[in-house]
């Protein structure tokens, strides 16, 4: 098995969570970025929600990898460095792996080190001849992402999920430029993006009946009494999810119950009955609308998968201008 264990990228700031978290609850309205939801529990409630009948994003776009990898990994190159953000359990991705031969590479990119480990294992094993080369890294700061060697290979970028869709339009700009620096000239780019539906789909999916999604955000409270020592009431505040039709986003957001008041890092914070800390934002794309953002941001987009309902997109985006362009193809 030729897995490294994970790199430790230098920048990361340990005091980070405790810096956004009190900038956030300063700031009007309260913000606290979804980043923040994915440690071990985040990320375990995470794999939960993706086990919901409501939860249709995860397996939707694994039907499309399942039945497309072939045709992806043609496109990609065989022995390609395929580098995938935010990694997490990597439960899609030997759909895609199992069509690279034993000369590529992968390179597993996550914020929480111990999922990333056991991924990075788990893959090792199903992998053992392709190298496994881990790196510890916040994929929201892609350009302090360093990747040496591998000269002559070309790279990659895997993004499934539709993760995309925690950045507003500007800033899937923004990461689709890293993104193009980290890749490289003749690089390449496969996108997950979840598209806009009807809005009774997306109010479910975000508010299952077994309750992981509230849990979920309200994990986000747990952390912040467990490791900044912030003082509240855990049952003041309540989850609450809807599509916002007018941004074309889910959002979410913990709703203040009453009255009352956050106490850290010497500070109180008060709350009126019914305000709210916005913790992340789920944005949908129809694929023209993704198209144009990828233009924007100097990619080529030349071939679309989709699912049966047109509910998901994987998007395949070229930096060559003069590669092949396919219309798309839609899943049985
Ligand atoms: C992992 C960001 C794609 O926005 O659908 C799931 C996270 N939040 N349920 C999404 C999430 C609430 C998920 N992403």
């Amino acid at each position: 098995m030729r897995s490294e264990s994970p790199v430790l990228q230098v920048d990361q700031d340990d005091n980070e969570f405790h810096t956004v978290v009190l900038d956030g609850l300063r700031r009007q309205p309260r913000s606290i970025p979804p980043k923040f939801f994915y440690d071990s529990r985040g990320s375990e409630l995470f794999d939960l929600i993706c086990t919901t009948p409501e939860y249709y994003p995860t397996r939707t776009e694994t039907g499309i990898l399942d039945e497309f990898g072939a045709e992806m990994a043609e496109r990609i190159g065989t022995s390609c460095v395929l580098i995938e953000l935010g990694s997490g359990s990597a439960a899609k991705t030997p759909l895609l792996l199992r069509h690279l031969s034993g000369a590529a590479a992968y390179v597993p990119i996550d914020i929480c080190e111990p999922h990333l480990q056991r991924s990075t294992r788990r893959l090792g094993m199903l992998f053992p001849q392709m190298r496994m080369h881990p790196l510890c890294v916040d994929y929201t700061r892609l350009h302090s992402v360093k990747l040496d060697g591998y000269e002559g290979r070309r790279r990659v970028i895997f993004f499934p999920g539709s993760s995309i869709g925690n950045c507003t339009p500007a800033e899937v700009v923004q990461l689709l430029r890293h993104a193009a620096k980290l890749a490289g000239a003749d690089g390449a780019m496969l996108i997950g993006v979840d598209s806009k539906k009807s809005h009774d789909v997306l109010n479910a999916a975000y508010n299952d009946a077994a309750g992981h999604t509230a849990a979920f955000n309200l994990n986000l409270l747990a952390r912040m009494r467990r490791e900044l020592g912030a003082r509240f009431d855990p049952d003041g505040f309540a989850h609450r999810a809807y599509y916002n039709s007018a941004l074309g986003r889910i959002e979410m957001h913990l709703v203040s119950r009453r009255k009352q008041f956050i106490q850290m890092g010497g500070e109180t914070f008060h709350f009126e009955d019914g305000e709210t800390i916005h913790t992340e934002n789920s944005y949908k794309y129809t694929a023209q609308e993704f198209q144009q953002l990828a233009w924007a941001a100097g990619w080529h987009p030349k071939m679309l998968w989709t699912d049966r309902k047109g509910w998901f997109n994987v998007h395949y985006l070229s930096l060559s201008a003069g590669e092949a362009t396919h219309s798309h193809r839609q899943g049985r």
